[in-house]
């Protein structure tokens, strides 16, 4: 099966699952933010535990964590909340955190704010959207603002005006640094039956397939990864043969024969590697049709050699020309010594050539499927 055949039909079966297909796929989501903000809280609150309770995350102003903790969910299958340490920590300064944490590991990310919305929620959000996944912002502690306000202005205390202030702040100050669209949910862990808190849940619940097929789809271009350089392996082993065949036929004396044998063994085993890679034409229209994209936008990614078997086939022969026609010309003025650097050029020139033309290829490959993932990945969330 051609290698964007398999890649075809494994976007095809991502797009075509349901749910259940999904339940055994584990989901990470990190929940992070700044020390004190209420992640561990919010985990507990999200499992229906309270702090105190046996298996519950330890919270508290002096309970800080120093090492990520996994809680399985109870109720949403194959996810896994992860209690990051706080950001902005004396161990955990904001410049070194990613690093620190190794933020790739996780699929989906639930940054937790609380008070007024700050930098360090940017930095996090920039971060996330940077290694092109999701998040939602949870501002916490909304009974405190509540409670805060009712207490300072009873006269004109509105509930539902104060919650849309703070979403409103947290959309402002994400969209100041370029993120657009959060979803943003203003909770209290204590009061889970109450303000955003069901949306919060019930959106997670909702979207639960979309994120596990958006991570799956993340997870592909290194499933595919070693595929291609198998391909690229086995392919490789047969220049030699090839690249000694063509030097053969090179040492014949017959004039334009060289020329002819390299013409007709590049473009014999370009062909194959554009079909065998499956950036053949024919497999690029069915793989620009299943994402629905031009094609010219999944040609436009292939930079190197040549985006057809023609376009690298005539920029090999350009490259290759002189030397056969300086073989020739020495294979024309001494007979013997003559083949042997005629056959000499046609053997090291088809070995390097193909080589490159097939590094090539499989670099196209991995171009394509990316721009392939991209295009589904938006269309995934
Ligand atoms: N009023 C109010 N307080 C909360 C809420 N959630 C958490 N808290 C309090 O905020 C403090 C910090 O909560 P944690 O859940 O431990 O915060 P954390 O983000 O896990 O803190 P670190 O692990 O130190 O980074 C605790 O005293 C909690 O009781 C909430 O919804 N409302
Ligand atoms: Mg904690």
């Amino acid at each position: 099966m051609a290698l964007v055949g398999f890649l075809t039909e494994a976007i095809f079966n991502v797009q075509q699952r349901t749910l259940e297909s999904f339940n055994s796929h584990t989901l990470s989501i990190a929940v992070t933010g700044e020390s004190g903000s209420g992640k561990s809280s919010l985990i507990n609150a999200m499992r229906g535990l309270r702090a105190g309770d046996e298996g519950a995350a330890g919270s508290g102003m002096l309970d800080t964590m120093t090492e990520p903790m996994a809680y399985l969910d109870p109720v949403l299958p194959g996810v896994t909340l992860w209690d990051l340490p706080g950001v902005g920590s004396p161990y955990f300064p904001l410049d070194t955190f990613f690093e620190q944490h190794n933020l790739s590991q996780y699929e989906f990310f639930i940054i937790v704010g609380f008070q007024r919305f700050r930098f360090e929620h940017a930095r996090l959000a920039c971060e996330i959207q940077r290694m092109g996944k999701r998040f939602y912002f949870v501002r916490s502690k909304a009974d405190a603002d509540l409670d805060a306000s009712r207490r300072q202005r009873p006269s004109s205390y509105n509930e539902e005006r104060i919650l849309e202030q703070i979403r409103e702040d947290c959309r402002r100050g994400l969209a100041a640094e370029g993120v657009g669209h959060p979803q943003v949910f203003v909770v209290s862990s204590w009061e889970p039956n109450r303000y955003d808190f069901p949306l919060l849940r019930q959106t997670l619940q909702t979207e639960l397939l979309h994120l596990k097929r958006h991570a799956f789809l993340l997870s592909l271009p290194a499933v595919a990864l070693p595929i291609i350089n198998q391909k690229k392996a086995a392919l490789k082993v047969e220049i030699w043969k090839i690249a000694l065949f063509s030097c053969l036929l090179a040492a014949v004396p017959v004039p334009g024969l060289s020329h002819l044998c390299t013409f007709f063994v590049f473009r014999k085993h370009l062909f194959g590697y554009y079909s065998n890679f499956g950036v053949d034409n024919r497999s690029l229209l069915a793989l620009a049709r299943q994402v629905g994209r031009p094609l010219w936008e999944l040609m436009a990614v292939m930079t190197s050699l040549g985006t057809t078997p023609m376009m690298a086939l005539k920029l090999l022969l350009d490259s290759v020309g002189a030397a056969m026609m300086v073989a020739e010309y020495s294979w024309k003025r001494l007979p013997v010594f003559g083949a042997l650097v005629s056959g000499g050029v046609a053997l090291v020139t088809t070995f390097f050539m193909l080589r490159k033309c097939l590094d090539s290829v499989a670099d196209n490959t991995q171009r394509v499927l990316s721009k392939a993932l991209e295009v589904e990945r938006e269309n995934a969330i």
